[in-house]
């Protein structure tokens, strides 16, 4: 998603890492080149001039120059503006007091906003709600045939009135919905090309009639700038509470994501990264910033490990990397579990220095048999205490399990390097998750 960026802002850390001090001068310099780096990301020259003076206001001042590891240092104040400009924190919906908490969905044509509001359904259902779709879109019969699909493959209710009038369907939405006891209408609007004043009053219409609690407006991220423009002018038009980022998955710059907070003046609060319903995320500003410098996402790796972990599993892995007791039957486990978790390769993206440590560490079917019989012919305390397996004992675990002294060799490195890897996870962000809800909390408490 962010892959050039990324890789470009890896080259300019890894030169200014290594640099014992850094003058005022040179951290302009370096500042040029980052300011470079997001243009070239499609990044909103005001947006990233405002963003450059507040990260340079704090670097060139004491921040930095008394600071023992400079370039850390900075790339620590880039991080944290980083944050900032993203958001700060996820900001979970507003629910309201009256039933049904009401989403409006609006975007221009195509920004996914039929789509997002079955993922938006689908993401509350599995959160304890019991939400349900309006069909307010009636700029074309097609559309309402849309919803009704979207709605049987999320497997949620859709409300539509065919021939009707979208601010009429609305209100009817919302009776039905408390009638039916659904606490949340998610309401799919018309887009059009461009901005223009019939809908914007259509939506206006819809607005006062049934007062959303949030209008999240649905943007493209491949339109880049264009998203961001008119994030603007529906803020302006109409007021929007959030902002959905979609199509996150193609090869946008980036540059949309990290302007449209500071233009709109409103967060992003969820991002679709795939056309099917469960591609669809919380945006956690913190998390991304981790992502788009590199510093890698362990808090995503968590979750997604936890998706395909059972939660018991996970707790015990978390506690175990913990108190470093991370032994080869968790190493084995790991491998099964890596493995369930499908293609690695994104998953290793999100983790610092793993790109590294698992090159050549391939998880193939043959593979992780070997690595089974070469564990399973140790002894007990040979699992727990992978340290004493030494050059005899070597000889007899691989004699046992039918394979060469050198394959337990690989195996005991494959593992040191993961032992060593699992332990930065845990030093750096397993102790306490950071911000955010609970699971099961797409509301704050009220
Ligand atoms: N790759 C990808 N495709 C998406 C995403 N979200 C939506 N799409 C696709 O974008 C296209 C348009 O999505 P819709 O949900 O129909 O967009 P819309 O805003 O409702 O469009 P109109 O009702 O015509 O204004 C569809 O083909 C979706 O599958 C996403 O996050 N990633
Ligand atoms: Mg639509």
């Amino acid at each position: 998603m962010f892959g050039e960026l990324q890789e470009k802002l890896d080259g300019f850390f890894s030169k200014i890492k290594s640099r014992g001090k850094l003058t005022e001068d040179d951290v302009r310099a370096a500042l040029r080149e980052v300011r470079r780096i997001l243009l070239e990301a499609d990044v909103n020259f005001r947006v990233a001039r405002s963003f450059l003076n507040r990260v340079e206001e704090r670097a060139v001042g004491r921040e930095v120059t008394k600071s023992v590891t400079p370039g850390q240092q900075v790339i620590k104040i880039l991080h944290d503006e980083l944050v900032g400009l993203l958001g700060g924190s996820f900001r979970p919906l507003k629910r309201s007091k009256q039933t049904p908490t009401v989403l409006m969905m609006v975007g221009l044509q195509g920004s996914g906003k039929t789509t997002t509001g079955g993922k938006l359904g689908r993401y509350l259902a599995k959160r304890g709600m019991r939400p349900m779709l309006a069909a307010c879109d009636l700029q074309r019969p097609a559309a309402v045939d849309q919803l009704e699909r979207v709605g049987e493959q999320a497997d949620l209710p859709v409300f539509a009135v065919r021939g009707g009038e979208p601010v009429m369907v609305a209100e009817q939405a919302a009776e039905h919905a408390r009638a039916h006891g659904y606490d949340t209408l998610i309401v799919d609007t018309a887009g059009r090309l461009h901005i223009d004043e019939p809908l914007m009053e259509e939506l206006n219409r819809i607005r006062e009639r049934i007062r959303p609690a949030e209008i999240l407006f649905v943007a493209d991220s491949m339109t880049g700038q264009d998203a961001v423009n008119s994030a603007q002018a529906f803020t302006e038009r109409l007021g929007i509470s959030g902002v959905v980022l979609t199509k996150l998955d193609g090869d946008a710059r980036g540059g949309a994501a990290l302007s449209v907070r500071e233009v709109s003046g409103v967060p992003i609060r969820f991002a679709g990264v795939g056309e099917k319903l469960d591609e669809f995320e919380e945006f956690h500003p913190g998390r991304m910033a981790d992502r788009i410098l590199g510093m890698g996402d362990v808090v995503s790796f968590v979750e997604k490990a936890q998706e395909a972990v059972d939660a018991g599993d996970a707790l015990k892995l978390a506690k175990k990397l913990k108190e470093q007791q991370f032994d080869l039957e968790d190493f084995l486990a790991q491998l099964h579990q890596l493995k369930k978790m499908g293609p690695l390769e994104g998953l290793m993206k999100m983790i610092p220095g793993a790109n590294k440590a698992m090159q050549g560490m391939e998880i193939q079917e043959d593979e992780l048999k070997r690595t089974e019989a070469i564990i399973l012919s140790m002894t007990p305390e040979e699992r727990r205490k992978p340290n004493i397996i030494r050059g005899s004992r070597r000889k007899r675990i691989a004699a046992g399990s039918g394979t060469r002294v050198q394959d337990v060799n690989r195996l005991l490195n494959q593992y040191q390097q993961m032992k060593k890897m699992m332990k930065q996870m845990g030093g750096r962000k397993m102790k306490g998750m950071p911000g955010g809800m609970p699971k099961g909390m797409p509301f704050p408490p009220s």
